[in-house]
């Protein structure tokens, strides 16, 4: 029982509190060739049931593209991406129930 309090302590404390994104790939503003895989990296382990991104063309419009959310990590698989501006748009939700979101750009080059 000792245990099980100080592990609520310690994960209740601010040093831990968002789950921020701590890096991604493509990086924000980048042109690369046609991704196959967009990642997003959080500063701590997020509720998956919670914890989501999308990813949309320079028009607005949602693309179906298959997605997961393991750790700390979300997954975007986009398949042949044609040359253009895309958003990622992202929402995270850590341990401590606390909802981020945001978004960024990136360019696909032919
Ligand atoms: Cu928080």
């Amino acid at each position: 029982m000792k245990k099980f309090v100080l592990l609520l302590l310690l994960t209740s404390s601010p040093a831990f509190a968002h789950a921020k994104l701590v890096g991604y790939d493509p990086a924000a503003n980048a042109s690369v060739k046609s991704p196959t895989m967009i990642k997003l990296k959080f500063s701590e382990s997020l509720e998956p049931a919670f914890s989501t991104a999308s990813l949309s063309d320079s028009a607005g419009k949602i693309l179906p593209v298959p997605k997961s959310v393991g750790g700390a990590t979300i997954t975007l698989l986009p398949i042949g991406l044609k040359p253009g501006a895309y958003h990622v748009n992202w929402q995270a939700v850590g341990h401590d129930t606390h909802k981020l979101s945001g978004s960024f750009v990136f360019k696909v080059i032919p």
